[in-house]
C-alpha cells in the first residue's frame, strides 16, 4: 500500500468536538480532517460510518519488561504493546526503573528494552532512592532526555520508600526542573506493621494483603502528599488512585485550588476485592496489586470522580505475571509479585462502563483516556488530537458491536486476565499507529516502527511560580479554606 489512508464518514471525536469528516492520514500525520475529501486511487479508503473516530488511547501508567519482587513481569515492550494497539492503546508511558538508583543507567536499559517497540512511547522516572546524584542526574534527564515526570514511592519500605524530609527535597527539586511529581500513596511504615501483624495471626494467603493495608493508608498518604505539595507549591500527580479516602482528598485540594490531578486504574474502577477472599491461592494472587483492589463501593466512586472530573484521566498499571510467577508468594503474601493486567482492555472497559451506560459523552471519553495525558505530560496536540499535523494514531470504534476479554483470546502473554469473561458494547475494530493499519481485527505490527517521544518540561504549570510562593506561604496562615489563590 502506498501509505495513505483515507477514513471515510465517521464521527470524528476530539475532546472539545465532534463532527462527521473523512480523515486523510500521509507520511504518518493527519493531514486534513473535513467533509468529503477526494482522493486518488492509491488511497487506502477505511468506511467508518456510524463509527466513531477518535484518537489513540495513551496509557499514563505500564510497566512492561520490569525487574519486580524477584522477577520479571511476563509482557515485555512487544507483547505488551501489541496487546495495547489489539485494544486500542497507541502510546503508553512506561516507568523506568534505575539500576542501583542510577537514573542514567536505567534510562539507558529501558531505551534498549524498548528499541524494538511497535508503537510510541514515552517515560516517566521512577526515583528509587534519594541523594545528591540522583538530584543532578533529575536535571539530565528533564534537559537531554526527555523526561518531564518523577515517581517517589510513599510505600514499599526498605526498598523504594523515600522518607517525608526526602520527599520535600524531591518536590522542591521537580519544581526547579519543571518536572511533574508523582507519588505512589501509601503509609509504607504502616503497611510494614499491618503485614506483620497478618503474618503473626498466621495469614498468609492473598487476602493478608488487602487487610494489611487499608484505604486510610492511601487516604493518609494522599493528603500528605498533597500538603507537601502545597507547601513547597508544586503540582502534585498521584498514581493509582484506588480508593474514596484518597479520592476526598484529591477534591478537596482540588476546591481550594490546588493543582493534583488524580489517576485512577482500570482495576479499581471496574473490580472489587471479593476475588482475594477466593480460597483458591491461583485465583486469588492474580488480583494483587498495590495499592489493592478494594471493597465494593470504592469502584463506584472511582467511577463518579472520573465522570464528574474529580478524577481526569485513566491507567492501568499494567504489570503481568502469570500463574507460576504469582506463586512466589504461595506461602507468604508478601511475596506475590504485584500487579495485573489492562493495557489491553482499558479502552473496551472504559466506554462500556461509561459511555455506553450514559454516563459520559464520547467526547470526555477522549478526553479520559487521550487528551487529558497529553495534555499533563505536554505533547499535546502531536498526541491526543485528529487535528492536521497530528501524529496519525487513532481508532475507529463500533459502538453497535461487543468485546469479550478472555486470556484465551488477549494478546498479553499472561495467562491470566483479571477482567476473564467480561463482555459489553463498543469495539475498536481498526488501529492505526504512525499512520500504518497495525490492527484491524488481525495484528500488523512492525518492529522498530514505534518512537520514543521525548516530553517536553513544562511551561504553563509553573509560570509566575517564583512570585507566587511568598503569596502562597502567608496565605496558607489563613483560618479560610476558600481563596487561597497565590495569585
Ligand atoms: N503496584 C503494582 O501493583 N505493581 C507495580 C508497582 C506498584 O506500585
Ligand atoms: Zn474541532
Ligand atoms: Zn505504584
Ligand atoms: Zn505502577
Amino acid at each position: 500500500t502506498s501509505g495513505k489512508i483515507l477514513i471515510k464518514g465517521g464521527t470524528v471525536v476530539n475532546a472539545h468536538h465532534k463532527e462527521v469528516a473523512d480523515v486523510y492520514i500521509q507520511d504518518g500525520v493527519i493531514a486534513s480532517v473535513r467533509p468529503n475529501i477526494i482522493v486518488s486511487d492509491d488511497v487506502t479508503i477505511l468506511d467508518a460510518t456510524g463509527k466513531y473516530v477518535m484518537p489513540g488511547g495513551i496509557d499514563p501508567h505500564t510497566h512492561l519488561a520490569m525487574e519486580f519482587m524477584g522477577t520479571e513481569t511476563i509482557d515485555d515492550f512487544f507483547s505488551g504493546q501489541a496487546a495495547a494497539l489489539a485494544g486500542g492503546t497507541t502510546m503508553h508511558i512506561d516507568f523506568v526503573i534505575p539500576v542501583n538508583g542510577n537514573l542514567s543507567a536505567g534510562f539507558d536499559l529501558y531505551m534498549n528494552k524498548a528499541k524494538n517497540s511497535v508503537m510510541d512511547y514515552g517515560f516517566h522516572m521512577a526515583v528509587t532512592k534519594w541523594d545528591e546524584t540522583v538530584s543532578e542526574d533529575m536535571q539530565i534527564m528533564v534537559n537531554e532526555k526527555g523526561i518531564n515526570s518523577f515517581k517517589f514511592f510513599m510505600a514499599y519500605k526498605g526498598s523504594f520508600m523515600i522518607n517525608d524530609e526526602l520527599l520535600l527535597q524531591a518536590l522542591e527539586r521537580c519544581k526547579k526542573l519543571g518536572a511533574l511529581p508523582m507519588v505512589h500513596a501509601e503509609n509504607g511504615d504502616a503497611v510494614a506493621e499491618g503485614q506483620r501483624k497478618m503474618i503473626e495471626l498466621g495469614i498468609t494467603g492473598p487476602k493478608g494483603h488487602p487487610l494489611s493495608r487499608p484505604p486510610l493508608l492511601e487516604g493518609e498518604a494522599t493528603a500528605r502528599a498533597i500538603r507537601l505539595a502545597r507547601f513547597v507549591n508544586t503540582p502534585l500527580y498521584v498514581v493509582h488512585v484506588m480508593s474514596i479516602d484518597a479520592t476526598e482528598e484529591i477534591a478537596k485540594a482540588k476546591m481550594s485550588g490546588q493543582k493534583v490531578i488524580g489517576e485512577p486504574v482500570v482495576s479499581g474502577l471496574v473490580l472489587n476485592d471479593s476475588w482475594l477472599w477466593n480460597p483458591e491461592f491461583a485465583t486469588a494472587a492474580q488480583y494483587v496489586m498495590s495499592p489493592p483492589i478494594r471493597k465494593s463501593g470504592h469502584d463506584k466512586s472511582l467511577q463518579a470522580a472520573l465522570s464528574s472530573g474529580i478524577l481526569q484521566l485513566v491507567g492501568t498499571d499494567h504489570c503481568t505475571f502469570t500463574k507460576t510467577q504469582k506463586a512466589l508468594g504461595i506461602d507468604d503474601f508478601r511475596k506475590i509479585p504485584n500487579g495485573v493486567n489492562g493495557i489491553e482492555e482499558r479502552m473496551h472497559l472504559v466506554w462500556d462502563l461509561l459511555v455506553e451506560s450514559g454516563r459520559i459523552s464520547v467526547m470526555d471519553y477522549v478526553r479520559i483516556t487521550s487528551t487529558e495525558c497529553a495534555r499533563i505530560f505536554n505533547i499535546y496536540p502531536r498526541k491526543g488530537a485528529i487535528m492536521e499535523g497530528s501524529d496519525a494514531d487513532l481508532i475507529i470504534l463500533n459502538p453497535n458491536a461487543s468485546f469479550k476479554i478472555s486470556a484465551a483470546s488477549h494478546h498479553s502473554r499472561c495467562d491470566t486476565n483479571v477482567y476473564e469473561g467480561m463482555t459489553g458494547m463498543g469495539k475498536v475494530e481498526v488501529t492505526i499507529s504512525g499512520g500504518r493499519i497495525v490492527w484491524d481485527g488481525e495484528l500488523k505490527v512492525k518492529p522498530g516502527s514505534g518512537k520514543y517521544i521525548k516530553m517536553p518540561p513544562f511551561g504553563y504549570l509553573f509560570e509566575g511560580i517564583e512570585k507566587a510562593d511568598l503569596a502562597l506561604l502567608s496565605s496558607l496562615h489563613s483560618p479560610s479554606r476558600i481563596g487561597r489563590s497565590a495569585a
